[in-house]
């Protein structure tokens, strides 16, 4: 296992194992953030995360914002806005490899710029995993599978 951690890593890197990923439980409600095209955003976000079953969950002015999730639990929350935070990495949940290179397909048919096709990462464990895509305003999307290929 050590010969597969990158030298770049932080020494104090925990090395997960995809048993930790089984708890069925969020850390977070929702996650909300501004963006700076909000049509264009909302759109990209759909269709990318449409493979995880992602769809609007309510919806008021752009100043407001959209509420995006699977199940009405956890959810990713956009508006409008003319700040410029720093750009996110988003790593969304998948619960199998096809969803994983669904994902791929949807954002880069979306708009997207690849920035990793799906793939396993052994730098993080066995069985991450992973793709990733440069959505609207820079930000790192990545769907991420932790289950070993059914
Ligand atoms: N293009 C990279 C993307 C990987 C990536 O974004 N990894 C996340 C961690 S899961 C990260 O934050 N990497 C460090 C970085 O991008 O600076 C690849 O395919 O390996």
């Amino acid at each position: 296992m050590a010969a597969e951690i990158d030298d770049k890593m932080p020494t104090n890197f925990l090395i997960r194992t995809p048993a930790d990923h089984t708890l069925k439980e969020f850390m977070f409600d929702h996650v909300k953030f501004g963006v700076s095209d909000y049509a264009a955003s909302k759109a990209f976000f759909l269709k990318a995360l449409e493979p995880l079953g992602v769809a609007v969950v309510q919806e008021g002015p752009p100043g407001y914002g959209v509420e995006l999730s699977p199940n009405g639990e956890a959810s990713l929350c956009l508006y409008q806005t003319e700040e410029k935070p720093a750009h996110l990495h988003l790593a969304f949940r998948a619960e199998n490899r096809q969803q994983v290179e669904a994902f791929y397909r949807a954002a880069m048919e979306a708009g997207g710029k690849d920035n990793g096709a799906p793939d396993l990462c052994l730098e993080y464990h066995t069985n991450y995993y992973a793709a990733f895509v440069i959505g609207p305003d820079g930000h790192n999307i990545e769907v991420v599978c932790h289950e070993p290929e059914a």
